[in-house]
């Protein structure tokens, strides 16, 4: 048995988060938390909301809140949305924590002390109508690159180039529209990664079976122009972290926070300290301080490619520079973008289908099957309504549910709802056998290695092994001339249904649950040895029909749902 600690990038609190964001990170997440229990590992499994910077502020201005209300809310409907996708995280955090707050100060002092944080006077934009600096989002203007009117201080959303303030054309603050702005000098902190990118650079060339679309980014940002960049890790703003040295002032730097990017990943750990508090845990330090147990520990992060950068470089910078003996991540599984009907899932103009809508349509089980079983991992994909009728209803419905209803049905009408006795296992029994040790090995392979499209497929061609024995033994047909070897037939082919359900947990847990539950065990044993496993259920073991797994999606609905969301979330 070995411990795994497991962290899914943490959403921003800035409203609910769509099904592409979901397959990028938390989805993935849990079907790897769900797998290593399954296999009888321990795990600890942490998320959080990402409740500072620009847009958290400016999401509660327009919701008319106060910040810390908006987030308070915010954050309670995120948990229960990821209860209702089964996310099954060991806590759901806040970044807003007082844990968190002590944390980040705590390394910022950490890496002043080893010479890493620099104070620099700069000039930003001020605003005398607003009464304040306009950092970020709270400047827009038109791009000096492409020429589009709402680029935002920070980024152009229209052609993606970095900006800074004073790029922009035509600036106005985004508080009041005032466009009477000065540039006004400001004192901020700059992290100095630049002194430890040899550092990083044998760290990162050291990590051996890293995905390649990890490895690149960390690469290109390394090298890239003028390699590794100092970065401001200080913001004015209200709302945030307030700077200090571990738990003293930090003279100049009254009414100023942390950069969002810098405290997020922080969360990670004080993470750990909430689940601790929270009463569900009572040690964290075993999971993160390598002195103290957490070498042991493998660590693994996911997250959307757009993250890659902050975790492959600033928080182990942060990390690094502390000079303590943090845990440091083991492997970091990115994913490309999931594009929704021929264009882009986008939360600011609401195009997409949403964590909330999708659970109103339909229930959790269907959505993590087609997302999984199309994880943008190797390039970006795409969610199409056809696309996803056709996944649901061929894998869930005509491959799984069909085999189940079949096998309960068929052996309450001839044998009664109990496991047949008689009978014994033949040449067929046993090649079945043999192929599903293969699967299940080569299934095993690819979950260990996070290779989740290879997994959903060799989970579908274990379910459509049961499918074809079933239709080359035809039990209906045995019955007739061989009561014994049709009851032999059904024996195994019940006991499939309780090895599907533990393989399958992962993916369609609410699915497998059911499916334990007709099969009234509470043995969810993996399958080391499939010949033993199956014969978990014994001869004269009570079982029920289950009401049908999968009701499938009919063109009706598909057609509304496209329709319904081919325009924008108002
Ligand atoms: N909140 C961005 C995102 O949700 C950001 C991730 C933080 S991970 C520490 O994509
Ligand atoms: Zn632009």
């Amino acid at each position: 048995m070995a411990r795994h600690l497991i962290t899914s990038a943490i959403p921003y609190i800035n409203g609910v988060k769509h099904l592409g964001n979901l397959v990028g990170s938390q989805l993935p997440a849990d079907l790897f938390a769900r797998y290593l229990r399954g296999r009888g590992h321990e795990v600890l499994f942490l998320c959080a909301t990402d409740e500072h910077g620009t847009p958290a502020e400016l999401a509660a201005a327009k919701a008319g809140k106060p910040v810390a209300e908006y987030c308070a809310e915010m954050w309670q409907v995120q948990s229960d949305l990821a209860r209702g996708f089964r996310l099954s995280f060991d806590h759901f955090g806040r970044s807003s924590s007082p844990r968190n707050h002590a944390l980040t100060q705590h390394f910022a002092g950490r890496l002043a002390e080893a010479g890493l944080i620099e104070e620099r006077l700069e000039t930003q934009m001020y605003s005398p109508a607003d009464g304040r600096f306009l950092p970020d989002r709270y400047i827009e203007g038109t791009c000096p690159n492409c020429g589009f009117d709402s680029a935002r201080g920070d980024q152009c959303d229209n052609c993606t180039k970095q900006l800074d303030p004073v790029d922009l054309i035509d600036p106005h603050s985004t508080i009041s529209g005032s466009t009477d702005l000065e540039m006004r000098e400001t004192k901020h902190l700059y992290l100095l990664q630049s002194k430890m990118k040899d550092q990083l650079q044998d760290w990162i060339d050291t990590r051996e079976g890293w995905p390649i679309l990890t490895t690149s980014i960390a690469r290109k940002w390394l090298t890239d122009g003028d390699g590794l960049q100092d970065r401001g890790i200080t913001r004015d703003l209200d709302w945030g972290i307030p700077v200090r040295r571990g738990d003293q002032d930090w003279p100049g730097m009254e009414g100023k926070v942390f950069y969002v990017w810098f405290d997020a990943p922080i969360e990670y750990i004080a993470c750990a300290q909430e689940w601790v508090d929270a009463g569900k845990g009572d040690d964290w330090e075993r999971w993160w301080r390598t002195d103290q147990g957490a070498d042991d520990v493998t660590y693994t992060q996911f997250m959307g490619k757009d993250n890659v950068p902050f975790h492959t470089l600033s928080f182990p910078c942060t990390i690094l520079g502390s000079g303590e003996p943090w845990k440091l991540v083991d492997y970091i599984k990115s994913f490309n973008y999931l594009n929704y009907d021929g264009g882009q899932f986008s939360t600011s103009r609401g195009r997409g289908v949403f964590m909330d809508q999708a659970l109103e349509l339909l229930p959790a089980d269907f959505w993590r099957w087609w997302l999984l079983s199309h994880a943008p991992e190797t390039s970006d994909s795409e969610f199409t309504w056809e696309a996803f009728q056709q996944g649901v209803n061929k894998d869930l419905a005509d491959v799984l549910g069909n085999f189940v209803s079949r096998v309960t049905k068929f052996c309450r009408s001839k044998f009664g709802e109990t496991v047949p006795a008689g009978g014994s296992y033949g040449p067929a029994e046993q090649a079945l056998i043999d192929e599903l040790t293969t699967r299940i090995r080569a299934y095993e392979g690819h979950m260990d290695a996070i290779e989740i499209r290879k997994s959903a497929a060799e989970l579908r061609a274990i379910w459509s092994a049961g499918n074809e024995y079933l239709q080359a033994a035809a039990p209906w047909a045995t019955f007739k001339e061989n009561p014994d070897q049709a009851a032999a037939q059904i024996r195994l082919a019940l006991n499939l249904i309780r090895l599907y359900a533990v393989l399958s947990a992962p993916f369609i847990p609410d699915a497998a649950a059911r499916l334990l539950s007709a099969m009234n065990t509470l043995d969810t044993a993996w399958p080391d040895d499939v010949a033993a496993a199956l014969a978990a259920l014994p001869e004269g073991h009570a079982f029920s029909v289950p009401d049908n797994l999968f009701d499938k999606i009919t063109d009706d609905q598909r057609d509304d749902w496209q329709a319904r969301f081919a325009g924008t979330r108002s």
